[in-house]
C-alpha cells in the first residue's frame, strides 16, 4: 500500500505525487500531465505502474467505496460440467471492514478442491443507470477541414456517417466541461501499448482519468506497463487520452450505485491531427477505455490512412482443418453481433480445432511478402454477458472464472454472477439481485442483467488463446468476413467475386440494431464495414483506402458476408449458430483451397447445394439460402441510395460501379 509521497514539483504548484517519480518521465509526458493538471486541478497524481500490488491497492479501494463487489468463485458451476479440474486462485490482501464481514458470511476463507481459497478474485460493479452503453450522439471527431471527417454528403443525407464538430465549437464545449473537472479527485496517469510492447504494429498511449474502475479495466484491456516510459524515450510519439467521469468534489448532485459520473454532458472527442481524444462524463467501456474504440479505431484509422495499413472492427481467429492446416480469418460485425462468440467458437465438426487471436479489434498491414498480417492491439475481453453461457461459448465462460469484471449483470444470493442465457446453469429457485439492485427469480417479468452489461477478463485466460497471438509480426490473415443481424433475405454464406466487389459487400453490411449503444426498437441500420460508429476520417476515403489496398503483388484475401440471424416466419432463427458456425468456415476454407463447391448468383457465390456439412443438425437449406428476388431488388436500391447519399461527392467510383454492377445483375435474377 502506498504512502503519499510530499513531493512537489515546482512546475505543478502544490499537487502531490501520490506514486510514481514524476521527475523520471519522459519530457513529453510530463508536459502533457502538467497541462492537465493545471486545467483538471486533481487533488492528486497517481504514475501507473501496472503492478499486481498496485491492482490489489485500488480494488480495494473500490470495494470500499463500494463501487465493486466481491463474487464468489464459481465452485458448482465448473466442477458440476468438469470444465479445468480447478483455477488457481489469487490471494488478494483485502482489509476492510465491510469486506471481512462479507467473507465472513460466506464461510471464506475455505478451501475447494484442495485450493485454499482466500477471496474471490472477481468482481461485479453496477453502473450509474443512465451509463450503460456507448452514446454515438455525443461522440465527435474535430478537424480544421470538415470534408476531411465527413463526406459531402447530399443535402436530403441524415449524416450518420461521423460526427464533426469544428475547432470553434469544440473550445466553448470543453470550457463548460473541463476546468477544475477532477477536484477533490485522483489523477490516474495510465502508460499503456495497443498491440504486444515493441512490436512494429504496436503503438503507445498514455490515458489520463480520475476513475480507478477505468484504470482496473485498461488493466485488462491493454498492456500497462513502465516499459512505455522506455519505449517513449526513443520515439516520443504516443496518443494522448484524456477522460474523466466529470463529477468533481463536492458532489453537486445524488452519485447512484458509487458510480460518479454526468450522463446529461458526455462528451467525447478525437482529434485525429494532434492525435488525443477526451472524453467527458461516461465511465461506460467504449467511452472510457480510450484504448479501444477511441485510440484502436478512431485514432488508429487515421493513423493507418496515412501509413498505408489497415484498423478494423474484426475479430481474428485461427482454424485448423482435419488435415492440419491452419487459416486465419478476421470478421467485422456490428457491435453485439458475434465477433466474440465466433472467435472463441467450439467446433462441433470432427478434427477441426479453433484458437482466438483478438475478439473486437484488428490492425493489419501487407508485409513485403504480399501477404496480410493482422495482430490484437487489445489484451482482454470487454464482452456482451447476456447469452454466454457453457453451452453457446464455453471458452468464454472460462476466461472469465477469475481477474475478471462484471458490469451490470445480476447476482445471485449464493454470490455469483448471472445474465439472460444462464437460465439452464443455475437453481431454478436461486434468489437473483438485478443489474437494478431488485430481487428477482427466473420467470419474473423483467431483466437480471442490462442487455449490453458485459464481462472483461484477460485475454491470457481464455483456454484457447491462440499461441501466436502477441506475436510482434502478427498473424497471416486468409480471408476477411462482413455479417450482421439479417432477420430475412440474407443468405448464411456467400462469397464475392473479388476485392472491389468485397469492398461493395462490406460497405453494404446493416443489422438490427443492438444494445451496444443508445439506439433502441429492431431497426435495421446500416453499418458499413461494422465501422460506422468508430470512423476517425471521411468515409468515402475510408472506402477509397479499402479499395487502394489491392496492389500487384499482393495476396488479397477472400471476402465472405455471413448471417447467423435468419428467422423462419415463426421468428426462430433457421440456423443453429455459435459452434455450428464451424461449418461454414469449413465451406470457406473449401473455397480457400480452391475447391468446386460454389454457384454463381447476382450477389456473389453461394455454396453448391451440399457442399456445408449439415450432418447432425435439422436444418431446411432452402431456409437458409433462397434469395427472394423482390427482396433483393429493395435491397440493393435502398444500399445503393444510403451509399450515395450518405458519401455523395466522396463515393469511390469503383466502388459505384460495383454497386450499379450487382443492380444490374439482381434485376436480371
Ligand atoms: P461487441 O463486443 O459489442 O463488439 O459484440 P460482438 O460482435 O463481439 O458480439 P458477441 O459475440 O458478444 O454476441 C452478441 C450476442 O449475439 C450475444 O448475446 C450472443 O449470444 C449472440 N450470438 C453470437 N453468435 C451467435 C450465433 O451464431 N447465433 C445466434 N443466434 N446468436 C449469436
Ligand atoms: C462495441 O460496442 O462494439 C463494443 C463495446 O465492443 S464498447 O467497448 O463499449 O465499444
Ligand atoms: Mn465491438
Amino acid at each position: 500500500f502506498y504512502e503519499v509521497h510530499e513531493v512537489i514539483v515546482p512546475h505543478l504548484g502544490h499537487v502531490p505525487i501520490a506514486k510514481g517519480d514524476f521527475a523520471r518521465l519522459p519530457r513529453e509526458v510530463q508536459k502533457f500531465i502538467a497541462f492537465y493538471t493545471d486545467q483538471l486541478r486533481p487533488r492528486g497524481i497517481y504514475i501507473c505502474d501496472g503492478s499486481e500490488e498496485e491492482a490489489h491497492e485500488v480494488i480495494h479501494k473500490l470495494l470500499e467505496r463500494g463501487t465493486l463487489e466481491v463474487l464468489p468463485k464459481y465452485e458448482n458451476c465448473y466442477i458440476s460440467l468438469n470444465q479445468k479440474k480447478h483455477y488457481e486462485m489469487k490471494m488478494i490482501p483485502i482489509v476492510s471492514k465491510k469486506v471481512k464481514s462479507l467473507k465472513k458470511a460466506r464461510g471464506v476463507p475455505g478451501t475447494l478442491a484442495g485450493v485454499s481459497v482466500y477471496s474471490c478474485p472477481s468482481y461485479i460493479c453496477r453502473t450509474d443507470p443512465a451509463d450503460v452503453a456507448r452514446v454515438e450522439g455525443k461522440t465527435y471527431v474535430c478537424t480544421r477541414d470538415k470534408h476531411e471527417t465527413v463526406p459531402n454528403s447530399r443535402p436530403d443525407a441524415k449524416g450518420g456517417l461521423g460526427q464533426w464538430i469544428s475547432p470553434e465549437e469544440l473550445d466553448k464545449e470543453l470550457a463548460e466541461r473541463w476546468p477544475g473537472c477532477m477536484a477533490g479527485r485522483m489523477m490516474y496517469v495510465i502508460p499503456f501499448s495497443m498491440g504486444p510492447i515493441g512490436s512494429p504494429l504496436a503503438k503507445i498511449g498514455v490515458q489520463l482519468t480520475d476513475s480507478n474502475y477505468v484504470l482496473l479495466c485498461m488493466r485488462i484491456m491493454t498492456r500497462v506497463s513502465p516499459k512505455v516510459w522506455e519505449i517513449l524515450e526513443e520515439n516520443p510519439e504516443f496518443v494522448k487520452c484524456v477522460h474523466s467521469m466529470g463529477c468533481p468534489r463536492p458532489w453537486r448532485k445524488k452519485v447512484i450505485n458509487h458510480w460518479p459520473c454526468n450522463p446529461e454532458k458526455v462528451f467525447i472527442v478525437h482529434l485525429p491531427h494532434e492525435r488525443k481524444v477526451k472524453s467527458f462524463g461516461s465511465g461506460y467501456g467504449g467511452n472510457s477505455l480510450l484504448g479501444k474504440k477511441c485510440f484502436a479505431l478512431r485514432i488508429a484509422s487515421v493513423q493507418a490512412r496515412d501509413e498505408g495499413w489497415m484498423a478494423e472492427h474484426m475479430l481474428i481467429m485461427g482454424i485448423t482443418t482435419p488435415a492440419g492446416k491452419e487459416y486465419f480469418v478476421a470478421a467485422a460485425f456490428p457491435s453485439a453481433c458475434g465477433k466474440t462468440n465466433l472467435a472463441m467458437i467450439k467446433p462441433t465438426l470432427p478434427g477441426y480445432s479453433v484458437r482466438c487471436v483478438g475478439d473486437d479489434i484488428a490492425w493489419m498491414k501487407f508485409s513485403d511478402d504480399g501477404q496480410l498480417r493482422g495482430i490484437n492491439p487489445e489484451s482482454g475481453f470487454f464482452g456482451v454477458a447476456p447469452g454466454t453461457n457453457w453451452k453457446t461459448n464455453p471458452n468464454a465462460m472460462a476466461s472469465f472464472q477469475k481477474n475478471s469484471i462484471f458490469t451490470n449483470v445480476g447476482k445471485t444470493a449464493d454470490g455469483g454472477f448471472y445474465w439472460e442465457g444462464m437460465e439452464d446453469e443455475i437453481d431454478k429457485d436461486m434468489e437473483i439481485t438485478t443489474w437494478l439492485g431488485d430481487k428477482w427469480k427466473i420467470g419474473m417479468p423483467g431483466k437480471a442483467a442490462h442487455p449490453n452489461s458485459r464481462f472483461t477478463a484477460p485475454a491470457n485466460q481464455c483456454p484457447i488463446i491462440h499461441p501466436r497471438w502477441e506475436d510482434p509480426q502478427g498473424v497471416p490473415i486468409h480471408a476477411l468476413v462482413f455479417g450482421g443481424r439479417r432477420p430475412t433475405g440474407v443468405p448464411l454464406v456467400y462469397e464475392s467475386f473479388d476485392w472491389p466487389h468485397g469492398v461493395a459487400v462490406g460497405a453494404s453490411v446493416k443489422s438490427e440494431a443492438t444494445a451496444a449503444a443508445e439506439f433502441t426498437g429492431k431497426k435495421i441500420m446500416h453499418d458499413p464495414m461494422a465501422m460506422r460508429p468508430f470512423m476517425g476520417y471521411n468515409f468515402g476515403h475510408y472506402l477509397q483506402h479499402w479499395l487502394d489496398m489491392e496492389k500487384p503483388g499482393r495476396k488479397m484475401p477472400k471476402i465472405f458476408h455471413v448471417n447467423w440471424f435468419r428467422v423462419d416466419d415463426k421468428g426462430q432463427f433457421v440456423w443453429p449458430g455459435f459452434g455450428e458456425n464451424i461449418r461454414v468456415l469449413d465451406w470457406m476454407i473449401q473455397r480457400l483451397e480452391g475447391k468446386d463447391v460454389a454457384v454463381e448468383t447476382p450477389i456473389g457465390y453461394l455454396p453448391k447445394k451440399g457442399s456445408i456439412k449439415t450432418e447432425g443438425i435439422n436444418i431446411n437449406w432452402d431456409d437458409i439460402f433462397t434469395l427472394p428476388k423482390d427482396y433483393w431488388v429493395d435491397d440493393i436500391k435502398e444500399t445503393k441510395k444510403f451509399l450515395e447519399t450518405e458519401v455523395g461527392d466522396d463515393m469511390p467510383k469503383a466502388l459505384k460501379e460495383q454497386l450499379e454492377k450487382i443492380e444490374q445483375r439482381i434485376n436480371k435474377m
